[in-house]
């Protein structure tokens, strides 16, 4: 049986090379890999994210068990990405300035493909300007902003303002996501299309946004 408690905590505590040998063990054993993702290397960050508050660990701690996480991923991603023959629709997506995580941004893209879109990764640390040329030329339907610091609120503010001030304005949805910003937020203060908690749910409005039921 696969032990998932002790993949959970081999991310928690940055264990890479454990980390990756229990999902190998895990798929093997026929366990789903998106429940792997959901149920085991999501929470795993979380209970970083809570022990970073705590001051129980510090920025390096944190950055090992993002690699760990990170690995984890790579190692599932070709596994959960069915090739869609026909692209409905292009998402650019990207972390806002100022703003270096990208670990759930990544999760987003990959359910995104999995899903059937087109999507172009602009990275972290994104300046408002980029995300506006970049939609232009691939003709996006759709641009996915994430934002994991609460001190990036004013640069998804300015971000929003920016594509909404520019020739995208009516052609282009705006979602955003991540653990800087809120519901309320981004809905009703900083004037995106639409908010997600987590990468499924940014599928299923990115599809209703786009009015694809
Ligand atoms: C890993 C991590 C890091 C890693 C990042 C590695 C990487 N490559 O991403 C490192 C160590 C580099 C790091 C650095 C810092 N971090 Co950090 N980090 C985290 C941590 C523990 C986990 C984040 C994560 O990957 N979660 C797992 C993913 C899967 O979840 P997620 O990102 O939320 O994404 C999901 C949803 O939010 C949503 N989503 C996300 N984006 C989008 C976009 C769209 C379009 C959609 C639809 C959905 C969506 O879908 C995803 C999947 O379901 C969080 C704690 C936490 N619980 O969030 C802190 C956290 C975000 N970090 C924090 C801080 C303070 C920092 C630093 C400032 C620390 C420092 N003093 O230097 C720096 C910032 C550097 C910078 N300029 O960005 C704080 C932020 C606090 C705040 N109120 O702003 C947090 C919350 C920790 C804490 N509890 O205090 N960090």
């Amino acid at each position: 049986m696969a032990n998932l408690e002790a993949l959970k905590q081999a991310v928690i505590d940055g264990n890479k090379k454990d980390a990756v040998a229990l999902v190998q063990h895990a798929v093997q054993e026929g366990v789903d890999p998106e429940r792997l993702f959901n149920q085991y290397l999501i929470p795993a960050m979380n209970a970083v994210g809570d022990k970073f508050q705590r001051k129980e660990i510090f920025v390096p701690e944190m950055m090992i068990a993002a690699r760990s996480m990170q690995a984890c991923m790579d190692l599932l991603k070709p596994l959960i990405r069915k090739e869609a023959t026909v692209s409905l629709g292009t998402v650019v997506i990207g972390t806002v300035f100022g703003d270096l995580h990208d670990i759930g941004k990544n999760l987003v893209k990959l359910l995104m493909e999995s899903s059937g879109f087109t999507v172009v990764d602009l990275g972290e640390n994104v300046p408002a300007s980029k995300f506006v040329e970049e939609a232009k030329a691939h003709n996006a339907a759709i641009i996915g902003l994430s934002s994991l610091l609460t001190t990036g609120d004013p640069h998804v503010e300015q971000t929003v303002k920016t594509i909404k001030g520019s020739e995208l304005a009516g052609k282009v949805k705006i979602i955003c996501g991540g653990a800087g910003v809120t519901k309320k937020f981004i809905e009703e203060k900083c004037g995106a299309d639409a908010y997600a908690e987590n990468a499924a749910e940014g599928v299923k409005k990115i599809r209703k946004l786009l009015g694809l039921g």
